[in-house]
């Protein structure tokens, strides 16, 4: 049962958890829900572009109930990463000093929340990470770890972050840090938002923490990773290096 919605709703509590939607309404049915009963001083934002499953209506309803939920409406998919940073742009002119990212399909169990705010008192970011001691991945077949461990190598190599799991959608922001990041320049609109925004971060601090997660599956709604989505990703890579190399939006 969650009192503080109606003891605490009129002060802005320290983090907000952002949560990027399409076609998840029996996803942040259950996921609104189980984040509310956790423990930790944090707002939730809905990010929904649009969905044609009622997603973002049904966010609406959870935001009447419960005043720490919000919602963000978005136009028709635009991509994942438009939506994050959309997201991000919005909540930055509120006094939140964290902003979290975590998927809505449980991939990220809301279990790990309190563990990422816990290490937001001694790192600059924080990652839910596969790639740690402790972390990993369930039911996934050998493909699938191969090109996830190859996005995220070739993402070090050619980055040069300081992390494990650069590709995690599962990460704690600072507000002041993120204040600092030329958003307007981001040239990523679908996954590679996750790469291209740790970059921009780690080039303000080196202090990244990682606690373990293990990434189970989304059991609910479909998946809208796509090959187009890893071509766009490697090519936003090396466009970064290459913008770096000839000191274009540093
Ligand atoms: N607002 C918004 N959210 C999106 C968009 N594309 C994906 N998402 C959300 O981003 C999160 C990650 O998307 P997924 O489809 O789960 O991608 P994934 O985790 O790489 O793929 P799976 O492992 O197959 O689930 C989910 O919460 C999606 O609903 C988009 O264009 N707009
Ligand atoms: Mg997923």
């Amino acid at each position: 049962m969650d009192n503080r919605d109606e003891n605490q709703a009129s002060e802005t509590p320290s983090a907000i958890i952002m949560v990027p939607t399409y076609n998840e309404r029996e996803n942040i049915e259950l996921l609104i829900p189980a984040l509310l009963e956790l423990p930790g001083d944090f707002d939730i934002i809905v990010v929904d572009d649009s969905s044609p499953d009622g997603t973002g209506e049904l966010a609406d309803e959870l935001a009447e109930k419960h005043p720490r939920v919000h919602v963000l409406h978005r136009p028709p998919k635009g991509g994942l990463g438009k939506a994050i940073l959309g997201g991000i742009q919005h909540v930055l002119d509120k006094p939140y000093d964290y902003i979290m990212t975590m998927d809505a399909d449980f991939s990220h169990d809301p279990k790990y929340v309190p563990a990422m705010l816990e290490g937001m008192q001694t790192h600059d970011l924080m990652i839910g990470s596969r790639y740690v001691p402790g972390g990993g991945t369930e039911n996934w077949g050998f493909k699938r770890k191969l090109n996830s461990w190859a996005a995220n190598f070739i993402t070090r190599l050619v980055l040069w972050i300081p992390a494990k799991d650069c590709s995690a959608g599962f990460k704690c922001y600072r507000a002041d840090i993120l204040r600092k990041i030329p958003l307007d320049k981001v040239i990523s609109t679908g996954y590679a938002i996750q790469e291209e925004l740790l970059y921009r971060y780690s080039k303000h601090t080196r202090d990244l923490g990682e606690t373990p997660i293990i990434f189970k599956d989304r059991e609910l709604g479909i998946s809208k990773m796509n090959l187009g989505e890893i071509i766009e990703t490697l090519s936003v890579l090396f466009r970064l290096r290459l913008r770096s190399m000839f000191g274009i939006d540093r």
